[in-house]
């Protein structure tokens, strides 16, 4: 096979003091934490649109990346070298699983149905290379958002002929994703939502957006896609106003349609910072709604208000994330989804290297403390004391659902008398640096 990436060999743990900057100093595949080794915790995956569709455009600039897959002038040619070097990237970085797009994967036609042929002759080539590796598809999409048809939304148009295509298109990229085994299909909604209300019939296009997710959920299981449906919920960007704004207005949604025992959610760091939450907060609210299928791993800018999508280095962040993971019990089928560019200015294609070692790096190190954390109960034991007062006499006839306001209004006659312990706050931050920083109490 043709090498894309013949300056960088197979990537290897050589552990923290390796100075070795194409080497993971934390991720170690094979390290057991806790019940499960390390690469089964974590089932990274690589975006394809990102990772070997992103050449560095941005609202200034034009295209600036040298992505040597680009050098073919057919565009099924074209297609075919970087599906190529996405295995060759898959390989080399030891990741089993890739995301994308049918848009990502496929030039388009003149028609919808000679781009469904397209999609067809990449399919059946991706599947040959499957066929020679470990690599799995972690979930497949549709591209509902570049077409200029879908100014006005897909699902939630205002016309019907687009309505129409984009139940065609999510058709055939669910036959494409169960072609390939995907573990999991997604709905990004893009596009599904507002720019002003003085045009806009909310109800109608909710109903409508309700009505397409059905439909989805009866051809899935007519054709036997028995993977994990997920819709990733997103704030706004491109519209001003999304739909699936945040998790809680999604599941708010879900219930609504009679949709939620259809749906679970795929959870974007960025994406919840954009909606005004930690990443943290939006793993929890599905985490203990039962909804919380897969992540796109990636994280926001504090200095800049709209998506940037830069790979997750932060620890503290991947620590509350990875807490929240494993007091989910894992999230497979779901996985890890590197929804993240390298910047701009990082333009060489060695850049993609660097950029998925730090983020598997910073998930390592998030696994191994959320897990001591979780170990040591630190935060359970003090939670548990905190809310000990519902455990017995008036507080587990609360939690029990048995008292009502007249015999409260008794208690609190007779307890006049309030006592509140403190939060603790920046002690449990102290708490939560110790572990970060590796220095155990005695
Ligand atoms: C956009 C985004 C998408 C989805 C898939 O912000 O996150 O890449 O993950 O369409
Ligand atoms: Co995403």
């Amino acid at each position: 096979m043709r090498e894309f990436f013949s300056n960088v060999s197979a990537i290897r743990y050589e552990g923290p003091r390796s100075k070795n900057s194409l080497s993971f100093k934390y991720y170690d595949p094979e390290e057991r934490i806790g019940d499960k080794k390390m690469k089964d915790h974590l089932r990274f995956a690589v975006a394809f649109w990102h990772t070997f569709g992103f050449r560095g455009a941005d609202l200034f600039g034009s295209e600036n990346m040298i992505r040597p897959w680009d050098n073919f002038t057919d565009p099924m040619e074209r297609a075919k070298a970087k599906v190529d070097a996405a295995f060759e990237f898959f390989e080399k970085l030891g990741v089993r699983y890739f995301c994308f797009h049918d848009r990502d994967i496929a030039p388009e036609g003149e028609t919808l149905g000679e781009t469904n042929r397209n999609l067809d002759e990449i399919t059946r080539y991706i599947k040959r290379l499957m066929n020679g590796s470990d690599v799995k598809c972690l979930w497949g999409t549709a591209n509902l958002f570049k077409d200029p048809i879908y100014t006005h939304g897909a699902a939630t148009s205002c016309n019907v002929d687009v309505f129409a295509r984009a139940a065609a298109q999510v058709k055939k990229a669910m036959e494409v994703t169960l072609e390939l085994g995907g573990q999991n299909f997604v709905f990004w909604g893009g596009r599904e939502g507002y720019e002003t209300l003085l045009n806009t019939d909310m109800r109608f296009e909710l109903d409508n957006y309700a009505r397409f997710l059905h439909m989805a959920v009866e051809y899935a299981r007519e054709i036997g896609f028995t993977g994990q449906l997920l819709i990733e919920p997103k704030p706004k960007e491109p519209m001003k106003h999304q739909y699936d704004f945040d998790v809680a207005t999604t599941l708010a949604f879900l219930k609504n349609y009679d949709l939620d025992r259809y749906f679970k959610l795929n959870i974007e760091a960025n994406h919840a910072t954009l909606g005004g939450h930690t990443f943290q907060h939006e793993l929890r609210y599905a985490r203990i709604n039962d909804k919380l299928g897969s992540i796109d791993i990636n994280q926001g800018d504090p200095l800049l208000g709209w998506d940037v999508d830069r790979f997750p280095t932060d620890v503290y962040s991947t620590t509350l994330a990875m807490y929240e993971v494993l007091k989910n019990g894992g999230i497979e089928p779901g996985g890890f989804n590197f929804d993240a560019k390298v910047r701009r200015p990082s333009f060489e294609p060695v850049d993609l290297f660097y950029a998925h070692i730090a983020g598997m790096d910073a998930c390592a190190m998030g696994l191994k403390i959320a897990h001591r954390l979780l170990e040591d109960k630190v935060l359970d034991n003090f939670i548990e004391e905190r809310y000990a007062s519902y455990r017995d006499g008036i507080g587990l006839k609360i939690a029990s659902g048995e008292i009502n306001f007249r015999d409260l209004e008794r208690y609190a006659m007779e307890h006049e008398h309030i006592q509140n312990s403190s939060g603790r706050q920046e002690m449990l931050e102290a708490v939560l640096n110790e572990y970060m920083f590796e220095q155990q109490r005695s």
